[in-house]
């Protein structure tokens, strides 16, 4: 996916936030979302297609993406971001406020930034006003808080492209990225990127078109910050010590630390630049490989370097064999352009098939979702069109699922019979995110207890900058979760990674299994299991605990669709 597509996509999006603010109509509201998530997911490069072909995208969007193509910005959005100052749409982004209420907070008590509003709470300025509520308040302060920590991070999705672009533009003879982003963490810091020669490499670097600020330029370490935020230092390293300082600068620090401890104790010294022992002569350096082997380890998958057990279990020669991207055999979370997808369900099918699925589930939303517009004639004339499909597709079983809403008393959509006609059921929460703790643990587990659903979507539903995850007593959620064989996502959408890898891990201390989905709602978006990958690693999962790397017959046994 090219760059221009997110920006032309991001623009639209906030122009969609402010003509809402400005009490724009509604409709319209919805068709620039649709058509800005619809350029997002478009899988050619805007500047080379023509932007009247993307569904979704109508005469007056198109004029507004060409104009932004062409200077970087469209005269409707100049004009409304004169009206709207910019703390007000940083308001706009507190999770839970929404701009309806942004707007009135700012008419009404001149609340004009988060941080305005923070105070406004705190002094008790908010109390008795309508539809804000104490419990609001403190979600509200939460926010607000989630807001500014994570302010400076971005999620795995947006880190990777930047990597991959700026390894793809420079001329180094070897060039890796390190860091956070090696291990796969579901926000990044800064990027970490490392490079061996040729002379000249860092004066490359500061010229790319990415790059919007310089902040140290040096010889070994330039820094830099791009136009899509974020920080990346490039490190170049002499090429003697390439193992050694992959080593080190992929972390983590405690990672290092904890090796470095285990050098020492031989009496040796572990540095960027290699392992040395007492009288400076180098023992290992070139490759990690070597690093590790003289520590007498064995090599350390990046996304176990978190000091969670991974160096005695090193040493021990135990490290788990963990899941690869190769070993999942389907995707069971996915949608169509029925609900909120963008893509035909012929596409989607298709595009499955293309990445050698054995299997493969279309999972579109269920009634509850109004906005969504589901009926169940539209399933049952969806599950015909499918299994027409499948015979175009011998090698790969074609699933029928759905994504059903967890009510707040934890019942689902449909009843009984109309759920077991469905081969695969996908039971998540999209609403009343502000249940207390109690209530938000009953409706999982009332979920899990239902025969009919198999898999609880994105748990947590927190969104990496945008809404905090809900809170529950998950060990009491997971237990129900391993009693009832229900099977908890890891949800691979960068901005989601959900379960995050924490929960993860302690949902497989309790026994439960988990399926890797991309959660798509446009072809490209299938290729985000990767993430999830890094997410299941982090977690120490192994084939057993993830279903959908299972054969087709184990995974309907386990599913109880034999
Ligand atoms: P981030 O950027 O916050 O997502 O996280 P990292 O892990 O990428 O951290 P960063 O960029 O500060 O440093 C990259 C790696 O360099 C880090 O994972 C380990 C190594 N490193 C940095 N500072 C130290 C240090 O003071 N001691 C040791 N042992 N290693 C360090
Ligand atoms: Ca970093
Ligand atoms: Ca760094
Ligand atoms: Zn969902």
């Amino acid at each position: 996916m090219g760059r221009s597509n997110d920006e032309a996509a991001a623009a639209l999006e906030e122009y969609a936030d402010l003509f809402a603010l400005t009490g724009g109509d509604a409709f319209r509201v919805r068709s620039y979302q649709k058509a800005a998530k619809s350029i997002a997911g478009f899988p050619e490069d805007l500047r080379s297609t023509d932007v009247r072909k993307i569904p979704g995208v109508g005469e007056a969007i198109a004029k507004k993406v060409e104009e932004f193509l062409a200077r970087g910005s469209f005269r409707q959005l100049d004009d409304l971001r004169g009206r709207v100052p910019d703390g007000v749409r940083r308001l706009t982004r507190v999770p839970s406020l929404g701009p309806k209420k942004a707007l009135f907070l700012f008419q009404e008590l001149g609340i004009d930034s988060p941080d305005a509003l923070a105070e406004a709470i705190r002094a008790g300025r908010l109390t008795g006003l309508r539809g804000f509520g104490a419990r609001t308040e403190e979600n509200l302060l939460k926010g607000i808080e989630q807001m500014e920590q994570s302010g400076r991070r971005v999620h795995l999705g947006i880190a990777m492209d930047v990597a991959e672009r700026v390894m793809a533009s420079l001329p180094a003879e070897r060039i890796a990225f390190a860091g956070s982003l090696r291990r796969m963490k579901e926000t990044i810091g800064d990027i970490d990127v490392l490079a061996i020669g040729p002379a000249g490499l860092m004066e490359t670097f500061v010229r790319q078109p990415y790059v919007t600020e310089v902040i140290a330029h040096g010889e070994r370490k330039t820094s830099v910050r791009t136009d899509r935020g974020i920080q990346v230092d490039l490190r170049v390293v002499p090429a003697e010590s390439w193992g050694a300082a992959l080593v080190y600068f992929t972390g983590s620090k405690q990672h290092n630390i904890r090796i470095r401890e285990m050098a020492v104790k031989k009496g040796w010294k572990l540095s960027e630049y290699g392992l040395f022992d007492a009288d400076d002569q180098v023992i290992a350096s070139e490759t990690e490989e070597d690093v590790y082997r003289a520590l007498g380890m064995s090599w350390v998958p990046p996304t176990l370097r978190e000091d969670g057990g991974e160096v005695q279990a090193a040493l021990r020669g135990e490290l788990p064999g963990l899941v690869t991207l190769e070993d999942l055999k389907g995707d069971l979370h996915t949608h169509t352009d029925l609900t909120d997808g963008i893509a035909s369900l012929e596409d989607m099918v298709a595009a499955g098939a293309a990445r050698g699925y054995a299997y493969y589930a279309v999972t579109d939303h269920a009634p509850d979702l109004a906005m969504q517009r589901m009926t169940l004639d539209k399933a049952l004339e969806q599950r015909a069109r499918l299994s027409d499909l499948q015979r175009r597709y011998p090698d790969m079983r074609l699933l029928h699922g759905t994504e059903l809403n967890i009510a707040p008393d934890g019942s689902v959509d449909w009843p009984a019979d109309v759920l077991a006609g469905f081969d695969v059921c996908v039971a998540s929460v999209h609403s009343h995110f502000g249940q207390s703790r109690e209530e938000m643990t009953r409706r999982f587990i009332t979920a899990c207890e239902n025969p009919h659903v198999h898999i609880i979507g994105h748990p947590t539903t927190g969104k990496i900058g945008k809404r905090p995850p809900v809170d529950a007593d998950w060990d009491a959620v997971f237990r129900a979760a391993a009693r009832t064989g229900t099977v908890m996502e890891i949800d691979s959408y960068p901005d989601r990674a959900d379960l995050p890898s924490d929960l993860v891990r302690l949902a497989r201390h309790h026994g439960v299994k988990f399926s890797i989905d991309s959660d798509s709602h446009a072809i490209p978006h299938l290729a985000h299991q990767r993430f999830g990958i890094g997410i299941a690693q982090r977690a120490w999962l192994t084939t057993e605990d993830v279903v959908n790397t299972w054969p087709l017959e184990r995974l309907l046994a386990y599913l109880d669709r034999p």
